[in-house]
């Protein structure tokens, strides 16, 4: 009997490995890409990557794994979040309207999930919310979700189980279809994703449980200085999809450009509804589409919510700006002797105390970045759009993306002579005619009648009171 068991156990095996679906491992998946590059031109997720995806008896195969990944935000501080493949937001899918596509999950996190493909037309078995339409998915499982795709747009995918937790943690990312046949041509295609999160300075992992009070705000779950630049050359055709699953709203404003909306998670903007813009507000669930034609220059391209192009900070630190704070830095200093008293100008200063001051570990200073003309003084959601001549062809998104990776790669905008902002001719600088002293509030012994750096520190010369 035993023998009988075991004879039907192997055959059953056996008919099992013949019949089964193949269930790749992630690391099996060949780098086939989406790269029909004559049908439409691949998006570049900047800081992040496009899934390969092989194809199985007709079918486009990706694969994800939702795992804990450690995340860079920017040079200096590493984050403990939970992502895709090793990234988050996750890599970006990229499809053509009418592909059928299967998408195999594997959960790696300690507890289950489920993927939610937000926006997309699908049935409803196939829509992810753990409980509702599937099972959970265990720990350790890989489920198959597979579906035609019916619709072109920019969608998202997220965890849909536990989603404070999980999406707090950075569970989410792009799901671009694309159409069959596109009405314009577009050179440049970029995709971000908007989130923000509370890490504790000197922590690293974001804390899902704040609701209200973040101090990291992120595209592609990088802060500036952190942010890689989007480049073009003058005159592309250039389009940004922009995408927020978080907890807050967004103002996206472009600097030196009319854009055009063109199309939401629900599809393109029909061309006589198109609208001019240079905001776009986008909240959680929603995508964001615009065009334009680049203007040559560095543009800004930031959140105008203003806290939000900013890094860590203590929003319960009290407002000191106009206030003296003669006297009190020595008295702290008896207690804590790096102590300086700040704020009492304004908060430009912290971006230059930040080159120099040690700050607590794993965190980024509240603004800072090197430009062409000295520090930006910004952070958090901020980028720069570089439109150049030099601007050369990338092979493909993934060249893009190991290519450009920092604020300042690929250069900085020559300015034709006569248009960059200077002194005005024949102004004298005020303060100086009254006969005010600079001095360097690390260095005392360093003074004088101009404003400037000081030249031990580099930090800006405050006048003598
Ligand atoms: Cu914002």
């Amino acid at each position: 009997m035993a023998k009988l068991i075991l004879k039907l156990w192997a055959v059953t095996f056996l008919i099992a490995m013949v019949t089964a679906p193949a269930m790749a491992d992630p690391t099996d998946i060949q780098p086939e890409k989406a790269q029909n590059s004559s049908a439409y031109t691949p998006v570049v997720t900047p800081n992040g990557s496009t899934l390969c995806w092989k194809m199985v008896d007709g079918v486009k195969e990706f694969h994800l794994t939702v795992e804990e990944v450690e995340w860079e935000v920017a040079p200096g501080m590493k984050i403990k979040a939970w992502g895709y493949n090793g990234q988050t937001p996750g890599p970006t899918l990229e499809a053509v309207e009418g592909d059928r596509v299967r998408i195999l999950v594997t959960n790696k996190l300690p507890e289950p999930t489920a993927v939610h493909w937000h926006g997309v037309l699908l049935p409803s078995g196939m829509d992810g919310v753990q409980g509702l339409t599937q099972k959970p998915i265990m720990p350790g499982e890989t489920f198959a979700y597979e579906f035609t795709l019916k619709q072109h747009g920019t969608q998202m995918y997220h965890s849909h189980g536990d989603e404070m937790v999980q999406m707090g943690l950075g569970a989410m990312g792009f799901f671009i279809i694309h159409p069959k046949t596109a009405p314009t041509k577009i050179d440049r295609d970029y995709a971000i994703f908007l989130n923000e999160w509370f890490v504790k300075p000197g922590t690293s992992r974001p804390d899902p449980n704040v609701m209200t009070d973040f101090n990291l705000f992120t595209f592609n779950s990088r802060a500036f200085p952190g942010t890689a630049p989007l480049l073009a050359r003058p005159g592309e055709r250039v389009r940004i999809r922009v995408g927020n699953v978080g907890q807050e709203f967004h103002a996206i404003h472009l600097h030196g450009h009319n854009f055009k909306m063109v199309g939401t998670e629900g599809g393109d903007i029909p061309e006589s509804a198109q609208y001019p813009e240079t905001t776009v507000a986008i909240g959680p669930g929603q995508t964001r589409d615009f065009e334009f034609t680049a203007v040559p220059g560095d543009w800004a391209f930031h959140c105008h919510l203003r806290h939000h192009p900013m890094n860590a900070m203590a929003h319960d630190i009290p407002n000191v700006i106009g206030v003296s704070q003669e006297g009190v830095e020595e008295k702290i200093q008896a207690l804590l002797p790096d102590y300086m008293a700040m704020g009492e100008s304004g908060m430009g200063e912290h971006s230059e105390h930040a080159k120099h001051m040690q700050g607590p570990a794993n965190t980024l200073p509240m603004m800072g970045g090197e430009g062409p003309f000295g520090n930006v003084g910004m952070g958090g959601m901020f980028t720069v759009l570089k439109v150049h001549e030099d601007v050369p062809d990338f092979k493909d998104a993934d060249d893009y993306t190991k290519q450009v990776k920092l604020p300042g790669d690929f250069g900085w905008y020559k300015n034709p002579a006569g248009t960059v902002a200077e002194l005005a001719p024949g102004y004298e600088n005020q303060l100086t005619k009254e006969g005010t002293i600079y001095t360097c509030p690390m260095h005392p012994e360093v003074r004088q009648d101009k404003p400037g750096a000081c030249p031990k520190c580099g930090m800006t010369l405050e006048k003598e009171k």
